[in-house]
């Protein structure tokens, strides 16, 4: 593979997203491309999680949806963490709708997203509505978008022609929109952040769908810059070491990959 640019490097460019910027910088000072997908259905779990993992990752994915028992302050107490540790809020909502739909839904309801996650994702499969909808909310507010290009699940139909659509729908706005949830480097522009989840040591799937990829193939075979992992660390007992274990797997493959 190409000799590629460093995390530090791309965070300096011109080009870009402050965001984006801001992550990689987080990435190369605390040496972790390791976001962990805190899948669980209680708060308190979520707010361990981030209090255990917090130092050893650079993103906290979300699913508020599942949790059982979400109020503000969970919320509150999430941000608070992400401060103190140094990583960034991604809630993984996947919008999918027309703009005035995402609108509402990325910053009223029950969950408020905007008020407290720096990152969302979208689908592009509704057009650029979706975007138009999530950007007067989130952008104010220094706030990034990941389109989902390429999904990790079996049979999924974002592939070829769709991934190449959203990688222009997301060069076309690039004022929001900072990267990609992809399997592989889909954007030879350095400025943006490829994210890659189906990760695990052993490769394999869950039985409904899911399909996994080592650390190593993702950062440095697919040249993704983030590896996104949630059963893998989360099933294990002691979360911890898990949690170290894929932080230096992915690490090391990011330093094999720069050294080329
Ligand atoms: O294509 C995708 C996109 C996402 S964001 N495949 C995925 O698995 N995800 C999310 O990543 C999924 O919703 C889950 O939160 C996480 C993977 O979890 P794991 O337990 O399989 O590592």
């Amino acid at each position: 593979s190409p000799k590629m640019l460093s995390y530090g490097a791309r965070a300096g460019l011109p080009n870009t997203h402050p965001l984006a910027s801001q992550l990689l910088k987080i990435m190369e000072e605390k040496k972790t491309n390791l976001c962990v997908s805190a899948d669980v259905t209680s708060s308190i779990e979520l707010l361990e999680i981030a209090v255990m993992l917090g130092p050893l990752i650079c993103v906290l994915k979300t699913h508020v949806d599942i949790l059982e028992d979400f109020t503000s302050d969970v919320a509150s107490k999430l941000k608070e963490l992400a401060i103190k540790h140094n990583f960034l809020i991604f809630e993984d909502r996947k919008f999918a709708d027309i703009g005035n739909t995402v609108k509402h839904q990325y910053e009223g309801g029950l969950y408020q997203i905007s008020s407290w996650a720096r990152i969302i994702n979208a689908h592009a499969l509704p057009g650029p509505g979706v975007l138009q909808g999530l950007c007067p909310v989130g952008k104010p507010l220094g706030h990034g978008c990941l389109l989902i290009a390429q999904m990790s699940s079996q049979g999924s139909l974002a592939t070829g022609d769709y991934t190449q659509a959203v990688v222009k729908m997301a060069e076309d706005h690039s004022d929001f929109v900072f990267g990609f949830i992809s399997g592989s480097k889909i954007s030879e522009k350095p400025g943006f952040v490829h994210m890659t989840p189906g990760v695990q040591m052993q490769t394999g799937g869950d039985g409904l769908g899911q399909q996994y990829s080592s650390p190593e193939d993702v950062i440095c075979c697919k040249g993704s810059d983030i590896i996104i992992v949630g059963r893998g660390i989360l099933a294990s007992p002691d979360r911890l070491k898990p949690a170290e274990e894929y932080r230096k797997a992915g690490w090391e493959a990011y330093l094999k990959r720069l050294t080329g």
